[in-house]
């Protein structure tokens, strides 16, 4: 037999071979694992996240046409907002990482010839901690760490430093404010949110830099809030960090506390640390003791008094819908999964969530919706933890919303009411950082070790254990 006749014989077996293997396997919304849990195509999952690279560009053009520069894109009146009297590149920043996980070789080049000529912080004003911490000192660090470019540290470095004089509290628990210039702090009312999620960025910084301070005036800070815990193991709202008092004791995971509980497993899983870790452990059975709430409508984590457990509101929000999230990355999948159930019926309920709603009653309190990720990452998470399908449809629906109500002609706007799903002349940053990346990290998995092996900033800046 010569080569030809080889050739043809060969592509006759083939012929009649592959129409047998695709009979054999069913159609992709059905195939399942031994488990009964249903899969995603590899088709299906890139074309989604095709999508959402192309979003991200629509978006991003119109913070270029008319916001270039400034911390934020006002989409409707085509201009933008500055948090401060001076930009601190809030968008390119909190941008940046996303371009380079969706391969924007172009955006992610303009974008950092931005920042590395025009960023500066020797500025003569007062700027929140917490805000800038995950966002900027969080978004220097990620792209030091996936560009390589030694700027981006030195900056990193330079906003560290210039934030330090706000742990120089009597309790360590840092002021809310800070001024960048003079080091003079204000505001000694803070929150747990904001007292306990400097670690990640802070303790980062140190690992690269090797200067431990940063860490220590970081894990200070959030061993002292957590020392002020009540009998019952469970934190509140306000506390003052003069005295160590609290203000409001109102304890729920929502807004103000939630990313506390965040950071004690983030990092004691990034810096292996024990003592965080126990502070985790002593944490989230409380949390769950006394704030989970088994309704008609689902499982849900309510508000309660941080002496007493006594319920005090039934309410659940956008923000709370970062918790299970958090539990499927803590190895908790069935409390992730049942609260996932609860947040998915916020959205679909009201087309896209509202920033909070009486779960008993399922009511809107606040109906607006600025853009936040918390229910597509939960659903993320929940997706690379358990490979289930459903986790990828139910991102995919609520990105889909999103599109449908939220994107206008040159980008995307918030909502300042879902009911009525009327737009608003907002573009927060996070969107860029957190909400598209979340998004697409369901389609594709870019991150260079894995979504699971990643520990991402509360901004979803994905930080790399180097050490
Ligand atoms: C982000 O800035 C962070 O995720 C923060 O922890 C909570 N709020 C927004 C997104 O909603």
């Amino acid at each position: 037999m010569n080569a030809r006749q080889l050739t043809y014989l060969t592509s006759i077996f083939f012929l009649f071979l592959i129409p047998v293997k695709a009979q054999q396997r069913p159609p992709a919304h059905q195939m399942q694992t031994a488990t009964g849990r249903s899969l995603v195509s590899e088709t299906e999952r890139e074309a989604f996240a095709k999508l959402v690279k192309a979003e991200f560009v629509h978006a991003w053009n119109g913070y270029k046409k008319y916001a270039w520069g400034h911390d934020a894109l006002k989409p409707l009146s085509k201009s933008y907002r500055d948090w401060y009297a001076h930009s601190l590149y809030m968008t390119p920043l909190d941008g940046f990482d996303t371009m380079i996980l969706m391969g924007l070789e172009k955006e992610k080049e303009e974008a950092k010839k931005l920042i590395l000529s025009e960023l500066r912080f020797d500025h003569d004003m007062p700027v929140q901690v917490f805000e800038v911490t995950i966002r900027v000192l969080g978004g220097l660090l990620s792209a030091y760490q996936l560009d390589g470019d030694p700027k981006f540290l030195q900056l990193a470095e330079d906003l560290g430093q210039r934030m330090l004089p706000a742990f120089n509290s009597p309790t360590g628990m840092p002021y809310r404010m800070v001024n960048l210039k003079t080091g003079e702090t204000d505001d000694h009312l803070n929150n747990p949110a904001e007292i306990g999620t400097l670690q990640l960025e802070f303790g980062l910084l140190s690992k690269l830099t090797g200067n431990p301070v940063y860490y220590d005036k970081a894990k200070k800070a959030c061993t002292a809030l957590f020392e002020h815990r009540s009998d019952i193991g469970l934190v509140g709202t306000v506390i003052n960090v003069n005295t160590g008092e609290w203000v409001e004791t109102g304890s729920h995971i929502s807004g103000m506390i939630d990313s506390y509980y965040e950071y004690l497993l983030k990092c004691g899983l990034f810096f292996d640390d024990a003592d965080y870790l126990a502070m985790w452990n002593a944490s989230i059975g409380p949390v769950n003791q006394y704030l989970l709430d088994t309704a008609e409508t689902g499982l849900w984590y309510s508000h309660v008094d941080m002496h007493t457990g006594k319920r005090l509101k039934t309410q659940f929000g956008a923000l709370d819908a970062f918790m299970p999230a958090l539990l499927a990355l803590g190895g908790d999948i069935e409390t992730a999964k049942a609260v996932q159930e609860s947040c998915y019926k916020m959205w679909t309920t009201f087309r896209i969530e509202p920033e909070q709603i009486d779960y008993t009653k399922m009511e809107i309190l606040s109906g607006y919706y600025v853009l936040r990720p918390e229910n597509i990452e939960s659903a993320t998470y929940l997706y690379h933890h358990t490979g289930d399908r459903k986790y990828f449809e139910m991102g995919k629906t609520m990105f889909e919303s999103i599109v449908k109500y939220c994107r206008t002609e040159e980008a995307y706007a918030e909502l300042s009411d879902v009911s009525t799903m009327t737009k608003t002349d907002g573009l927060e940053s996070f969107f860029f950082a957190e909400t598209l990346k979340y998004a697409y990290l369901l389609g594709n998995d870019t991150t260079p070790k894995g979504f699971t092996n990643t520990i991402f900033n509360t901004e979803a800046h994905p930080f790399q254990k180097t050490w």
